[in-house]
């Protein structure tokens, strides 16, 4: 009985915090910022309101306990592989004050079944409260994408953002150790076999599954993340006209998109630069982890250093190493970390409870990304957790740290 009432308990405060937090990124932003198309990369934000609400209803109160859907036309509109990102405004969607009713009507209906429902039974679905723990982490993936939207929101400033920062650079500002004052190079960490993955089956995704043994050669990676100090000597030498540093596609990218340095920021003179943040210029903070700089630019910068970016494998392992004396740091929390792995199921995956979370991405597409950043919420932040995106995105809080042969 205890479990069942802990179980409870967490789906209760999960749901509820993930909520709290959506509508409070939301509140300060007027209807019109909320419907408009802030970039074609994403959604408007009140598309994404409601989505994580449809979300709900269909895990939650359709599949759970078969409850009939509020309105059919949502399956089509707020199911993210029918439309494009760019065409969502075009979609009968709701308005903000129906996205946050439609919302709550399905959250109060939710806290009616999960009353009923029995989290220790042999119903994979609800076992330890899977399919609530999956419908949590969604809204604050979510929450994570609309906090990139926001950033690309050219004028607006959000109340929160002083806020939104590298968990590293939070806690030196409260007393702790100074970004700066982190000793910088790298670690060498032993070669052998580790366990990948995990075969924890509550609040985990089914692309971390199942756990094995991996066997990785010894090799070296960066203590911390790629600063903007670092960043900034490779802009300065010239790293974005040097096509010897650029694969091929990221040549490519380079050239069509003109782009000399991270999205955001802005050269204000020799060796000067500033960059937006939430509607705000400030100086680019030397010792603050890069972000907002794609695959092709994490993969030219380090082959600029004579490095490269860690394999997936190689990154999970230094990451069971984070916080150990003398051991890799910063590892979740701070920014995403490209790494030079594509996305696949790991030997053994299965598909659960849905192809389209993950499977449907496998292939040479995307790239996988690592640790979480500051705008990760603690529920969706683990070193097991897999992101992906495609190699050229900048919006979202993505750096990267090098690795290379030991
Ligand atoms: C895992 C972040 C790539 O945002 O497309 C949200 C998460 N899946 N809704 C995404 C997700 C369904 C996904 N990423
Ligand atoms: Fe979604």
């Amino acid at each position: 009985m205890g479990v069942i009432v802990d179980t409870e308990d967490r789906i209760v405060a999960g749901l509820g915090d993930a909520r709290a937090r959506t509508l409070g990124l939301l509140a300060p932003i007027d209807d019109a910022d909320l419907e408009r198309q802030v970039s074609d990369l994403m959604s408007p934000l009140v598309w994404d309101l409601a989505h994580v609400g449809h979300y709900e209803e269909l895990w939650l109160l359709r599949n759970l306990a078969g409850a009939p859907p509020t309105n059919e036309l949502f399956d089509d509109v707020y199911d993210a592989f029918k439309h494009p990102r760019r065409d969502r405004p075009s979609l009968p969607i709701l308005g903000p004050a129906d996205a946050r009713a439609f919302d709550a009507g399905v959250r109060s209906r939710v806290l009616d079944v999960l009353a009923t429902v029995d989290l220790d039974g042999d119903d994979p679905l609800l076992r330890d409260g899977f399919v609530y723990g999956m419908v949590v982490q969604h809204e604050h993936q979510h929450d994570e994408t609309m906090l990139a939207t926001i950033q690309l929101m050219e004028h607006f400033a959000h109340p929160d953002a002083d806020d939104w920062r590298p968990s590293s650079v939070l806690r030196s500002e409260t007393g702790g150790q100074r970004a700066s004052s982190v000793p910088e190079g790298d670690v060498t960490i032993d070669g052998g076999t580790f366990l990948m993955g995990t075969d924890e089956h509550a609040w985990v995704y089914d692309n971390e599954r199942p756990r094995r043994e991996v066997e990785v050669p010894p090799f070296r990676i960066d203590r911390t993340p790629v600063t903007n100090r670092h960043y900034r000597a490779f802009v300065e030498d010239g790293g974005y006209d040097d096509d010897r540093l650029w694969g091929a596609d990221g040549w490519a990218w380079r050239q069509r998109t003109g782009a000399d340095s991270p999205l955001f920021w802005r050269r204000e003179g020799e060796g000067a630069w500033s960059r937006r943040r939430y509607g705000r210029n400030e100086e680019v903070p030397p010792d603050e982890p890069v972000q907002h700089v794609s695959w092709h630019e994490a993969d030219a910068f380090a082959r600029w250093r004579g490095a490269r970016l860690p394999t997936e494998a190689e990154w999970e392992k230094a990451a069971g190493h984070d916080g150990e004396p003398g051991g890799p740091q910063q590892m979740l929390g701070d920014v995403w970390e490209w790494t030079a792995t594509d996305f696949d199921g790991y030997p053994g995956f299965v598909s659960f409870p849905y192809r389209e979370y993950s499977e449907v991405f496998f292939g040479n597409e995307y790239k996988m990304l690592r640790g979480g950043s500051w705008a990760t919420d603690p529920s969706v932040e683990r070193v097991t957790f897999r992101n992906w995106d495609y190699p050229i995105r900048r919006q979202i809080f993505a750096g990267f740290r090098c690795a290379a042969e030991a």
